[in-house]
């Protein structure tokens, strides 16, 4: 049966419709608010057929509806009972076929009653507000119907003068989940139905200030500020006054717009937030707003603030909380954005829509170039080739247009924002570039992007999303003369990415490029449990759902509960602004945008085999932003045995809003010297004994597979080439280097199998192993072994030489791969499975954090010690984790067990790396899910002499070769020692 026809405006393609409040901006105004937000009544149906079509008429008696907490998403309240989340990336969770949806179409009746003092309906006027409702909201007060509301993250305000009474009102809020709107707003998120922002009733004097604009701008060669204010308002409500301490103005408008000379002003950027408090008042109201002073410009290949360049070193952010969705909690939002100013980034692209407005005001306060997106994705209709996609379908041309306006409007005020976005992944068309002319129109001073249109006709910067090193180089021959950006790059899913470091060289290397967006800031697991109680961070599939797009939801540098990964670490050290290159002498460059050096303390640390030896300060001058200062190294005594090594960091001298004094923007290091120690000799020799064979203290089954060493219980000791594959390793989204050709794929290579399929095709996660040799003699044990998988014609040897040297197991490992190999491999490791119970860890070598052969800017060498719980990171979906490279020595303890120390030596193929879990590669491979693993009855111990880099083929190009592990002959050397 079709909708009712009173029904039927769900599936209208329109914009807002009702007693609509023309947009405008979002001001901090003295005038009267009531909050709407707080308990209402709350009713779900199946669809929005079965609304109760009397809900909405003022004596209707709701006594026996529950009750729901506004602002929230009903999916992510009660208990299931309303309806569950769903996760799709590009799809529609619904059939394409526009602009119907499923009858099925949750809709939510939520009623409120509220009461108004006498004063406000006496005089003035009186707007309804909200911030936010997904998809689609028809509006009653006091049974009159007022609007639809479309455009799920965008402001809609409803003029209600007239119509709300002194004492009780009666508002009623129909949400339904699906509706035309559906169509363009299929973001890669949670589908999160509710009224998820505030409700507000706001008492608009009469002759108030509607709509302000104050645009301040600075002359980047003289630093002569102007402010240009413009007034939408009555002509009652002027004259209006403009008032600014700081700046000693005091500026009376008797119409709508005036421009002001102010003087040589602070810029604002996002290294100093530098804001001029204005007070625009009149009779009736007054508005504070925060100008930041700054020209935003495209001249040619550069994008322009304040006459610099910028780089951007960002991160797409969108709205989301694992409790609460997409509602905002300053709080929480404040935190999360001065853990990114203390990693380095400076700008935030909102993907894909407008953000809670309180986003912009901590954007301006803490200082982040800001790219605001529209709240427009067509991304499902990619599957049809685009056909009958809204973007250029001119039955949508208003849809597209209102979307521009209520942004533009709504956001105009921010310094913070210097580009607007027309939306995410909607093809190309007609719409978007009418969109695209409008917001030219109103707003030149801040340049356009769009990345889904490759002719890049309508915008100003030319942006593309995951594109490798070669396709970025063409792109500078493509696009002469124009700037050129990565809104989405190092995808950071799971363990990853990989290969940052390529991307900021490469950006070094032509103007034109003016960095990039990582894609993403945080994980959206969203907090669930298990049947029996366990909690968890829930992705797509765990809701029920029949049609999802799984962990691809799971993909940020945060993980969901806000817990940082590894990345992050790594993107803050590759992007820091301040470049430090310790040669001969200490090089320091400033690429920041707006500040020198001033603030920063230049201190370095002489390591001999990681203890700190001796300190000091550089004295380097204050550098001015794309300078450079080079000192001379300080005099140091390198005569002791080990490995001396200099560390330089520069750090904060004071305190700042977003970290306190001593806090590191950047690391630098160099090994000065490398002093031989003695090493002991003489060996004991192997022994058959019993069942197998006694090697100094160590005891090795019949197979010379190691049995335990000083009585402690350690098994294993064999070859393995497996990991727990990465998503970077399973998924392959977007083609890979081992099938393309870089010259002629520009890059992307061609689709093909996921590196994890073909390991598994050709059985590395189920080798065997077939001893060919075993000799025992005075210097030792020998075992020469192959590692074949079922079916397998290719193979790899494995020599092992163990000897007893000085109260310690030795160990030499030789890999020989067969020939006819035709996939990377994942890992060339030595495993040894100890006790379970081991706590804690400390080593020399890398660290602190996991680092990989295309992740390793944020490592440093030196002594480190972490619990074992804390080697490994719990990303959403189990999968490898914890390698560090170049071990020295690590001592495992606690747990009442020995002491096991592993060395290692540098060899041909430099030093192995390590990692300790509480679980296998196999048994990470099989979970899906954290909570899935089963408690631990060992502690792993893997010695690799090499791994396969991560890349970032979840979504973009793979392990670059240089990374890459290709089967090769390699060989390391290692020793145990149970104390
Ligand atoms: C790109 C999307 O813009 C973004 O929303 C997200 O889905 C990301 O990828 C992957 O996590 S689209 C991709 C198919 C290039």
């Amino acid at each position: 049966m079709p909708l009712h026809p009173d029904a039927r405006y769900v599936t209208d393609v329109a914009p807002s419709s009702g007693r609509l409040v023309a947009p405008r901006a979002d001001l901090a105004a003295d005038s009267a608010a009531l909050s709407l937000d707080g308990d209402w009544r709350f009713r779900l149906y199946p669809g929005v057929d079965e609304a109760d079509a009397a809900a909405s008429e003022v004596g209707f008696d709701d006594s026996d509806w529950d009750v729901i907490d506004v602002p929230s998403h009903w999916v992510l309240r009660g208990d299931g009972a309303w309806g569950r989340p769903i996760y799709t990336n590009v799809n529609y969770p619904f059939p394409l076929d526009p602009p119907f949806v499923p009858d099925a179409n949750p809709t939510g009746d939520h009623r409120r009653r509220f009461s108004v003092p006498a004063e406000w309906v006496e005089s003035g006027r009186l707007w309804l507000r909200f911030d936010g409702l997904e998809s689609i909201g028809r509006v009653w007060l006091n049974g009159v119907e007022i609007g639809v509301l479309r455009g799920s993250r965008l402001r809609n305000e409803l003029d209600v003068t007239g119509l709300v009474r002194a004492g009780e009102n009666v508002l009623v809020v129909r949400v339904s989940q699906w509706s035309a709107m559906s169509y363009v707003e299929d973001q890669d998120q949670w589908w999160l139905p509710g009224l998820f922002r505030s409700v507000t009733l706001l008492r608009r004097p009469d002759a108030g200030l509607d709509d302000l604009w104050v645009q301040a701008d600075r002359d980047p060669e003289t630093g002569v500020g102007v402010l240009t204010i413009e007034v939408t308002a009555d002509d009652a409500a002027f004259p209006v006054r403009v008032r600014c301490a700081e700046l000693e103005l005091d500026l009376t408008l008797n119409h709508a717009r005036a421009s002001v000379e102010v003087g040589v002003v602070e810029p604002w950027g996002a290294d100093v937030p530098r804001l001029y408090r204005l007070d625009v008042s009149n009779a009736v109201e007054s508005v504070a707003v925060n100008a930041g002073f700054r020209r935003v410009e495209v001249v040619g290949d550069a994008w322009l603030v304040n006459g610099r360049r910028l780089r951007i070193r960002g991160v797409n952010r969108h709205d989301f909380d694992p409790v609460e969705g997409r509602v905002f909690d300053e709080a929480l939002v404040r935190e999360a954005m001065l853990l990114m100013k203390r990693s380095n980034l400076n700008a935030i692209r909102t993907s894909h829509y407008p953000p809670h407005p309180g986003l912009l005001d901590l954007a301006d306060e803490l200082g982040f170039w800001v790219m605001d997106e529209c709240d427009i994705e067509t991304h499902g209709f990619v599957h049809v080739d685009w056909a009958g996609n809204p973007s250029d379908d001119p039955q949508w041309r208003e849809v597209y247009l209102d979307r521009a306006r209520r942004m533009v409007e709504r956001d105009k005020n921010h310094p913070c924002v210097v580009a607007w976005s027309l939306g995410n992944e909607s093809g190309a068309g007609e719409n978007l570039a009418a969109m695209a002319a409008w917001i030219r129109e109103r707003d030149p001073g801040r340049p356009i992007h769009y990345e889904g249109d490759h002719s890049d006709e309508h915008v100003d910067l030319v942006s593309r999303m995951y594109a490798p090193l070669e396709e970025l180089v063409r792109l500078t021959e493509a696009r002469p003369g124009r700037p050129i950006i990565e809104c989405e790059y190092v995808h950071a899913m799971g363990n990853g990415a990989g290969g940052i470091a390529a991307y900021e060289a490469l950006f070094d290397t032509n103007p034109a490029f003016h960095g990039g967006f990582v894609w993403e800031w945080r994980d959206h697991g969203l907090l669930t449990r298990t049947p029996d109680g366990t909690p968890f961070y829930g992705y797509g599939g765990d809701f029920g759902e029949v049609f999802h797009d799984g962990s691809f939801v799971c993909d940020g540098m945060v993980l969901a509960d806000g817990t940082p990964t590894p990345m992050l670490a790594e993107y803050a050290a590759v992007v820091t602004p301040i470049k430090l290159a310790v040669g001969d002498e200490l090089t320091v460059t400033n690429l920041r945008h707006d500040s020198s050096t001033a603030d920063l303390v230049f201190a370095w640390v002489h390591e001999v085999d990681g203890v700190a030896v001796a300190r000091g300060v550089f004295q380097v001058p204050a550098i001015e932003p794309g300078a450079s200062a080079s000192v001379a190294l300080p005099e140091l005594a390198l005569d002791a045995e080990g490995e001396h090594w200099l560390t330089v960091t520069a750090a904060l001298r004071e305190a700042t809003p977003w970290a306190s004094a001593g806090h590191v923007v950047s690391t630098g290091q160099r090994k000065l010297a490398e002093v031989a120690r003695r090493r002991p000799t003489g060996s004991s020799a192997a022994v058959a004994e019993g069942d197998g064979y006694t090697l100094g203290d160590a005891r090795f089954d019949r197979r010379g597979a190691l049995v335990s060493v000083g009585g402690l219980d350690v098994t294993g000791g064999g070859v393995t080439l497996w990991r727990a594959p990465t998503e970077n390793d399973s998924l392959a989204t977007m083609g890979s280097y081992e099938l393309g050709d870089p010259a002629t794929t520009g890059g992307f290579g061609v689709p093909g199998p996921s590196s994890a399929e073909r390991w598994r095709s050709v059985g590395l996660d189920r080798l065997t192993t077939r001893v060919l040799s075993l000799d025992v003699s005075a210097s030792g044990l020998v075992v020469v072994s192959r590692l074949a998988a079922a079916q397998a014609s290719v193979y790899a040897d494995v020599t092992q030489r163990w000897s007893w040297v000085d109260g310690e197991l030795r160990l030499e490992v030789a890999v020989e791969p067969s020939d006819g190999w035709t996939v990377t491999w994942p890992r060339v490791g030595v495993h040894l499975v100890l006790p379970a119970g081991y706590e804690e860890a400390s080593w020399f070598g890398t660290g602190p954090g996991e680092n990989y052969a295309d992740s390793r800017v944020a490592a440093r060498v030196g002594r480190f010690s972490a619990p074992i719980d804390e080697l490994t990171v719990p990303y959403a979906v189990p999968q490898e984790t914890g390698h560090r490279a170049e071990l020295r020595e690590l001592v495992l303890t606690g747990g009442g067990l020995p002491e096991f120390v592993v060395t290692t030596d540098d060899g041909s193929d430099g030093r192995p790396g390590f990692a300790v879990a509480r679980h296998s590669a196999e048994q990470w491979a099989a979970a899906s899910h954290q909570h899935e693993l089963s408690a631990p009855t060992a502690t792993h111990l893997y010695v690799d002499i090499a791994q396969h880099g991560l890349g970032s083929r979840s979504c973009g190009p793979d392990v670059r070769p240089e990374a890459a592990l290709w089967p090769r002959a390699l060989a390391g050397s290692m020793a145990f020692r149970v104390v």
